[in-house]
């Protein structure tokens, strides 16, 4: 696998695992670890032996404590502005990766570590885990999408209590308020969301993308036109290879064998 500066990756199987790597700043984002996961990402998309990914942190404190603040401190506004600071980091990790990908929050998952975990297409959390938006204290604010992915995940009131206090939510109340799918014992979480993975590599990787695809749908769309690409979307998997072996398998009661078209 290649070699970066602040992030680890691995392959097992068919699942990526990508490790944000600078613990002793709880793995704050820095603008390297943005150009790092870029690619990162890049090339998990890119690699059809890969199926699913996980991205999470090392030690055992955090996923990320947040964008990098010793990096921002020195930046102007009109530097945030011109440069559009955060702008790939709401959008490209996103855009490119239209395999599934989930977050295994181990720790601290705060403000751009929150948003970050956000950004995944679901969130195994440790029972460790605390996730916040506490940028309020720093003078600003959610800035790679936390005030509209917090607010679509647990609702208007929670997500306004959490940006304008800044207090933190732990894993029982994340799991409860649909912010993540699963908790788990902190020491199980790394098997346990490889075995989620290795589960989500196993089915036929084209509709991997399209349940994805329509899934992400009901955030960006009227119900209308959701229901509609959802239907075009099972029109197209109606035609693939998979689903004829899937349905032949299901008949004659044996595991179906994937060729990804
Ligand atoms: N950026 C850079 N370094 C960090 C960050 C961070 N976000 N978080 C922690 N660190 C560093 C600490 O500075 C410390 O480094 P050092 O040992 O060199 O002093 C090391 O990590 C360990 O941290 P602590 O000693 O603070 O550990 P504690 O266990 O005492 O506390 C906390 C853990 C509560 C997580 C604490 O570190 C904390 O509050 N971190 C910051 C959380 C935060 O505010 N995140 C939001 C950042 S802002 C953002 O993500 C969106 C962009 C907003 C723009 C802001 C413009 C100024």
């Amino acid at each position: 696998s290649a070699s970066y500066e602040t992030i680890l990756t691995e392959t097992d199987g068919a699942v990526t695992i990508i490790t944000l790597n600078r613990p002793k700043a709880l793995n704050a984002l820095s603008s390297v670890v943005l150009e790092e996961l870029i690619k990162a990402f890049a090339a998990y998309q890119a690699d059809d032996s890969q199926l699913c990914a996980i991205i999470t942190g090392s030690g055992d404190k955090a996923f990320a404590a947040g964008a990098d603040i010793k990096e921002m401190s020195d930046k102007a506004a009109a530097d945030f502005y011109l440069d559009d600071f955060f702008s790939r980091w709401t959008s490209e990790i996103v855009k490119t990766t239209r395999k599934p990908w989930i977050a295994a929050v181990n720790g601290f998952a705060l403000g751009g570590g929150c948003e970050l975990a956000m950004m995944a297409d679901f969130i195994i959390a440790s029972d460790n885990a605390k996730f916040g938006q506490p940028e309020i204290k720093l003078g600003v604010a959610p800035g790679m999408g936390g005030s509209q992915r917090l607010t679509r995940a647990v609702g208007k009131s929670k997500a306004m209590e959490m940006c304008l206090t800044g207090r933190m939510m732990g894993a029982e109340e994340a799991e409860r308020s649909n912010l993540v799918a699963k908790v788990v014992p902190h020491d199980e979480l790394m098997t346990e969301a490889k075995k989620t993975a290795a589960l989500i590599a196993s089915m036929p990787p084209m509709a991997a993308i399209a349940n994805k695809e329509m899934v992400n749908s009901a955030y960006e769309m009227t119900l209308e036109q959701g229901i509609v690409q959802e239907r075009r979307l099972f029109q197209i998997l109606a035609a693939s290879e998979d689903k004829k072996e899937g349905m032949a398998a299901f008949v004659e009661k044996r595991e179906g064998k994937w060729t990804g078209r």
